[in-house]
């Protein structure tokens, strides 16, 4: 070949290329995260899962709530659909209900999914309705200042508790699992290989399917809390992490300063979807 300008330029421009690329909207790009928070990291690992499952990506739909977690939606190049606040599940099951074939991932903050959405999710998980839902839990609501969330741990400061904590925090496992969800695993924007793998496993298994992943955010958590940098927080989370799988996920309650528990807490693939239900009602209405 011959040496030119314009195919070193070429060459140094497809250098540059991330094997992801085909998965992100670089027309949205730069995004609005922080420095230094975790949510860059879990969208690695998800854009990199769908990647791995094979699955046409004609035939996946992300929905995500509002808040910093709820951008990651736009930065897909899928079909995505950025909702209303809490309102990301009834839209998801809306879309696997009038197709079926479609892999519906929700992607969305602790906030959006289990405090004004909290209703839906506890329904959608007691249905075992065949989604998978990706909750970022950075025990705040973050985009919009700071304010006491449903996950919040207990003595923690916030902009709207300025003297600690009072409130207990949901095991957000803990409560889709009790509810009827049949894949439940939590792990930190550390874990980003068993992160990915479950993210993997989850978008392919049949039934409510639940991680929750618990990325820094240093700016409005963080900085209240002693972690006001990403690295201080992947620092706590990287001393205080212990994995165990297999557990009743009632077990790993969030409590600073004591262990972090995570893992793949549950797997039962085999328990009845929404879907199944629906198809079998279908099958005697023919009759
Ligand atoms: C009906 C309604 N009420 C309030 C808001 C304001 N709001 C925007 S983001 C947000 C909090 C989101 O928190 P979370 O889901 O934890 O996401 P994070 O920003 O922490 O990722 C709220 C209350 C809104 N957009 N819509
Ligand atoms: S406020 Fe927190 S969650 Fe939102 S982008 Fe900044 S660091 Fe991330």
């Amino acid at each position: 070949m011959i040496v030119t300008k314009k195919n070193i330029e070429d060459t140094i421009i497809e250098a540059k290329k991330h094997p992801m690329d085909h998965l992100l909207r670089w027309d949205r790009l730069p995004h609005v995260w922080c420095s230094g928070c975790g949510l860059g990291s879990v969208l690695s690992c998800f854009v990199q899962a769908i990647a791995n499952t094979g699955i046409d990506t004609k035939k996946i739909a992300v929905v995500s709530g509002i808040g910093c977690t709820g951008r990651a939606s736009g930065y897909l190049n899928l079909d995505v659909f950025h909702t209303t606040h809490g309102r990301a599940i009834p839209f998801a099951i809306g879309l696997k209900l009038a197709n079926p074939d479609l892999h519906v991932i929700v992607f969305s903050g602790d906030g959006d999914l289990f405090a004004i959405g909290g209703n839906h999710i506890i329904h959608a998980a007691r249905r075992n309705a065949d989604i998978t839902v990706i909750c970022s839990n950075n025990f705040i609501y973050g985009m919009t200042g700071g304010q006491l969330a449903p996950t919040t741990p207990i003595d923690a400061w916030s902009s709207t508790s300025p003297y600690g904590n009072v409130e207990p925090a949901f095991n957000l496992c803990h409560l889709v699992y009790s509810a009827g969800a049949n894949f439940v695993a939590r792990w930190t924007s550390l874990n980003v290989r068993r992160l990915e793998k479950t993210m993997e496993e989850a978008i392919l298994n049949k039934g409510f399917s639940f991680i929750e992943v618990l990325p820094p955010c240093p700016t409005t958590f963080g900085r209240r809390n002693d972690f006001d940098t990403g690295l201080k927080m992947l620092q706590y989370f990287n001393d205080k992490t212990v994995i165990k799988h297999d557990i009743d996920p009632k077990d790993a309650p969030i409590i600073f300063g004591d262990e972090l528990i995570v893992g793949k807490f549950v797997d039962k693939p085999d328990q009845p979807t929404l879907d199944d239900r629906i198809a079998r009602i279908s099958v005697k209405s023919k009759k």
